[in-house]
């Protein structure tokens, strides 16, 4: 039923509490790895147990849309290719609704809710337990086929499954560092455990969507990079081998390729329905400036 939705693969795992060993959270916090992002040191315990989020819950339903898209926007200031499309918030929840629909058809007493990045509760590691890839040394989740160009959500459910997948126990990084050697600001590093954590203070991704400091940390090297940032990923064998998903049209090519000469107006009309609706316009005039340094 996923598939037919348009989900590019599913996996079910049983609802239960994720250890310190699998997501040490609380370390990543304690480091202030986290820079500013507030909302990660609030609902700590729900993070670690979805029972927590949705009371009664018994199964998580981790669904994987891939994006990697068939071909980039050029020159610079560079938007990340998780936001070319659609916004993938409101992407993968008008999915999950059609799904739990189709479920309930089925089955009228499914009883569900989806989740999808904004929520308490790691969309990795549910994938991870539910059998879909592994965690990266970038520290992104990575699908065999779809590599770490794939964005997550849950459907967190009160229904029991007849059985559970396994979570992911095949091929894995290896002995590749390809991801941390390119990284242009040495944002990632390892936990106590010797477990990949990222130090967003020093991430481009963090410092051109989450920091709403007036200039950027003056030491950071963003290669051209406006919103988000791409580099450990582009490297990864598994991305360079994955299939396109997502069909970059000339028109959305032209309208990425021109925002950063957009007035406020049409940078609020474009980034309405776009993962770029997460920052503001004078935030937006900021990267851009540093972008062309
Ligand atoms: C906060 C956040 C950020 C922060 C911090 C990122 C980070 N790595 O933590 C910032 C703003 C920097 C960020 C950036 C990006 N993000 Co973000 N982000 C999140 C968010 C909201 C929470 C992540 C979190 O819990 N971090 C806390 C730390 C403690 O957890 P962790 O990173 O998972 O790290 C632990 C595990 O990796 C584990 N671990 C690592 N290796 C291994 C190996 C094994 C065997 C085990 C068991 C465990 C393990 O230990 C780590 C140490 O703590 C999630 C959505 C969600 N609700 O889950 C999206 C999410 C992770 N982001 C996403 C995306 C797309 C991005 C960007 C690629 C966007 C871009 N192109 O710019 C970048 C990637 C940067 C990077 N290299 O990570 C996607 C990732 C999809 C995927 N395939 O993994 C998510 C899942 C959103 C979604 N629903 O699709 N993000
Ligand atoms: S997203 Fe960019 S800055 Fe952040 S860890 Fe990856 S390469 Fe480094
Ligand atoms: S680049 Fe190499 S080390 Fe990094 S996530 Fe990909 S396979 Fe793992």
């Amino acid at each position: 039923m996923a598939l037919a939705v348009g989900f590019s693969d599913c996996g079910i795992a049983k609802a239960d509490t994720l250890s310190q060993e699998e997501y040490p959270l609380e370390e990543w916090l304690h480091s202030g790895y986290h820079a500013d992002m507030q909302y990660m040191e609030s609902n700590v315990a729900i993070r670690r147990d979805p029972r927590l989020l949705y009371d009664g819950a018994r199964s998580v339903i981790s669904l994987v849309v891939a994006y990697k898209p068939d071909r980039q926007m050029e020159g610079t200031p560079r938007i990340s290719q998780y936001a070319y499309g659609e916004d993938y918030h409101e992407l993968l929840k008008r999915m999950m609704y059609q799904l739990i629909a189709s479920i309930q058809e089925k089955y009228p007493d499914f009883d569900a809710r989806p989740f999808v990045d904004t929520a308490p509760i790691s969309d990795r590691h549910w994938a991870v337990r539910a059998g879909l890839g592994w965690i990266g040394r970038n520290t992104l989740f990575i699908h065999p086929l779809f590599g770490s160009y794939c964005y997550l959500g849950e459907i967190v459910t009160t229904a029991e499954a007849v059985c559970y997948d396994k979570p992911y126990h095949g091929q894995g990084c290896e002995g590749c560092r390809l991801c941390v050697n390119v990284c242009p600001n040495s944002a990632i590093t390892v936990s106590k455990i010797g477990v990949p954590m990222l130090d967003a203070r020093r991430c481009t991704s963090y410092n051109t969507i989450e920091n709403r400091d007036e200039t950027l940390p003056a030491d950071l090297n963003t290669r051209g990079y406006a919103f988000g940032c791409d580099i450990c990923q582009s490297v990864c064998p598994f991305n360079r081998q994955a299939p396109a998903a997502y069909h970059l049209d000339d028109e959305r090519k032209v309208q990425l390729e021109s925002l950063s000469s957009a007035d406020e107006s049409t940078f609020r009309r474009f980034s309405k329905h776009s993962a770029l609706n997460r920052i503001k316009y004078p935030q937006w005039q900021r990267n851009i400036q540093k972008a062309n340094e």
